[in-house]
């Protein structure tokens, strides 16, 4: 009699293999014979708060956490109720993880300093947009939470100053993506991991751990309310690819937007407005972030004609233009840009 299941061999040869992300990352930590495991301490934490906050989003409309606080955060937008549920957990699991000197939410005023204290190993800061497209919520839109990992360098001097380092300085950046699964998309600086939430087991399992953005894809993904509104290369970008034959794709998060543009390819574009003259997106918090991780996918991240990894922070609430995604689409871009 044949069974039907593959033997152990074949589920081997098959690249089955069950790395959840803590194995991932104990695994990373063994190739660094100095890790101090405070990396992974870091990554731990922000896997917690994400599995909670995937929680609470599944919850919030029987919960009665749906809509805003009735308050505005920091920089004058609606807070909706899981804005302050989601910062409060990653606050939460990140502040009593040793190693993390400072963190920076797109919800608070000011940085956290945990420690000022540098001697011994150099400790990390950690940024982060706890709910972004959080209004979505309201319509059981997809949403997520992106962060950024930073190393204080004591050339910097007091720890503070380590909260503004250029892109080029992140040591990690990921987002989780709070949709019909949650997905953590992740990097340590070496290609691009993705994992999916196995709810009924509780952990993130690695289901791609080599992400490539494919060069190419006819698609946008941009709020075209705004062209009239913006300069105009991008107006004429965008009448290029309409009579090229793109298609628009535009979810209004953008943890969705850029995992669409990362998993088909195309371009992700927020220009400057002009409501918003410098940008609407924050360079520390999303900006930074999304562009480590299409670099280490092998795509492009610019902030009009500038790098943005290679944009000098200025204020830790600093918003810039966003064109990311596919190399040869950012490269369409650039070309309006350049004219
Ligand atoms: P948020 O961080 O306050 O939620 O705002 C950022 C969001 C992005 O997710 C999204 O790309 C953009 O704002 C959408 O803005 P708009 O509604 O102007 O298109
Ligand atoms: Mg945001």
């Amino acid at each position: 009699m044949t069974s039907s299941l593959p033997d152990s061999a074949e589920v081997l040869t098959k690249g089955h293999n069950l790395t959840s992300l803590q194995t991932f990352l104990l695994a990373e930590e063994q190739k660094h014979p100095y890790a101090t495991g405070n990396y992974t301490m870091v990554l731990s934490a922000l896997s917690l708060a994400s599995k909670f906050i995937a929680a609470r989003c599944r919850r919030a409309r029987l919960e009665d956490v749906l809509g805003s606080m009735a308050a505005e955060n920091i920089q004058g937008e609606d807070q909706q109720k899981l804005d302050v549920i989601a910062n409060e957990a990653l606050v939460r699991a990140l502040g009593s993880r040793p190693g993390v000197a400072i963190i920076a939410s797109e919800e608070d005023e000011d940085p956290i300093i945990l420690r000022q204290d540098t001697s011994g190993e150099r400790p990390y800061v950690v940024l982060f947009d706890p709910l972004d497209g959080s209004s979505n919520l309201d319509v059981c839109g997809s949403v997520g939470t992106i962060f950024s990992i930073l190393q204080h360098d004591r050339r910097l001097g007091d720890v503070e100053a380590s909260a503004l380092q250029p892109g080029m300085n992140q040591v990690g950046a990921g987002y989780v993506l709070y949709g019909p699964s949650t997905v953590l998309v992740l990097t340590t600086g070496s290609g691009v991991q993705m994992f999916v939430l196995d709810p009924a087991i509780g952990s993130f399992l690695l289901v791609d751990e080599d992400v490539r953005i494919p060069d190419t894809g006819k698609s946008y993904s941009m709020n075209t309310s705004n062209l009239p509104k913006t300069e105009e290369p991008y107006r004429k970008y965008i009448d290029w690819a309409n009579e090229e034959g793109y298609t628009m794709r535009y979810a209004g998060a953008m943890v969705a937007d850029v995992h669409r543009v990362l998993m088909k390819g195309g371009v992700f574009l927020y220009p400057p407005t002009k409501s918003s003259p410098k940008g609407k997106l924050r360079l520390m918090y999303e900006a930074n972030p999304m562009a480590m991780l299409v670099e280490q996918a092998g795509g492009k991240a610019y902030s009009g004609m500038t790098r943005t990894m290679e944009v000098p922070p200025t204020a830790i609430h600093q918003r810039v233009p966003v064109i990311l995604g596919s190399s040869e689409e950012v490269d369409h871009v650039l070309r309006f840009l350049a004219e």
